[in-house]
């Protein structure tokens, strides 16, 4: 029995990023020998990471995803090389890679669909007893930056938000297992990503920890002035993380994990 998901990562926690992938927007082809992949992971865990998120499919803008049978092949390797030994989520929004990364030690399951991916992952995370994170996308990850639009971006996404955690209870699976994502990037624009953090109180008020990854987003790239940019740099995530702690976040999901955790550490001393 999995105890609540604030007891398993206070504030702030520092989730690490391992992308087994060859085209992912900012380590793209890094980490996709399985070994580089491990590595990278015990060198996270080792930095302070709480949790490594392990993802074998990019999400980036204008992609556009791979079947099961490749996203098993890539992220089934890193997983049993990690063997348990590093504590693990699995950044997926399909059932059997799901099941399978479960079977291997997978402690949380991240899931940018929030459920409405896979019919069958609800039903999975339900029976394995594993957190959950919900994310918010507006649209697919092949056209979600077309031009995206909203009323109000904060009180659309909250409410979305809470009607996925709605659907996740009613299949089963435990609220206090559950955390929500506003899913910075994800059918958003510069100001979109700002503004969410700046009125995250208004999510975190639905009484779920809340994840931010702002870390290396294009909108940190554009905010300095590069109206092209694909990534944003590290001191600049750092920035965002530190803003979205500030702002109530609880899990933050970075590339950089020594930065973030010492950024962190001193603001939280800082801000008690
Ligand atoms: N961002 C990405 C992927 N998964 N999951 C959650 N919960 N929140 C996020 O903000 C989030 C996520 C995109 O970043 P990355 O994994 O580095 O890139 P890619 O999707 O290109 O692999």
């Amino acid at each position: 029995m999995r105890s609540a998901i604030e007891q398993r990562f206070p504030r702030p926690s520092v989730m690490g990023v391992v992308n087994v992938t060859p085209d992912s927007f900012s380590d793209g082809g890094v980490n996709l020998d399985p070994e580089a992949a491990a590595a990278a992971a015990r060198r996270m865990a080792e930095e302070g990471a709480a949790i490594v998120d392990v993802g074998g499919e990019s999400t980036r803008p204008g992609s556009e995803g791979v079947g099961i049978e490749e996203e098993l092949r890539r992220v089934v390797p890193v997983l049993e090389r990690l063997g348990g030994e590093v504590p693990v989520s699995i950044d997926t929004s399909k059932a059997e890679v799901a099941h399978a990364a479960l079977g291997l030690g997978v402690e949380l399951v991240n899931d940018v669909t929030a459920l409405r991916g896979d019919p069958g992952l609800a039903g999975v995370v339900a029976d394995s007893g594993a957190y959950l994170c919900l994310m918010h996308m507006l649209g697919e990850p092949r056209t979600m930056q077309r031009d995206p639009r909203y009323d109000d971006v904060v009180s659309e996404v909250a409410a979305f938000l809470e009607g996925r955690l709605r659907f996740a209870v009613d299949s089963g699976i435990p609220e206090e297992l559950v955390c929500l994502d506003p899913g910075i990037g994800f059918g958003k624009t510069v100001e979109h990503n700002f503004e969410l953090v700046r009125r995250l109180d208004e999510l975190t008020a639905l009484g779920r920890p809340v994840v931010v990854g702002f870390s290396r987003k294009s909108s940190l790239g554009r905010l300095l002035g590069d109206p092209e940019a694909t990534t944003g740099s590290v001191a600049a995530s750092v920035g965002a993380a530190v803003a979205a702690y500030e702002r109530g976040a609880t899990i933050l999901r970075v590339h950089d994990v020594r930065e973030h955790v010492e950024a962190l550490t001193a603001a939280a001393a800082a801000l008690g």
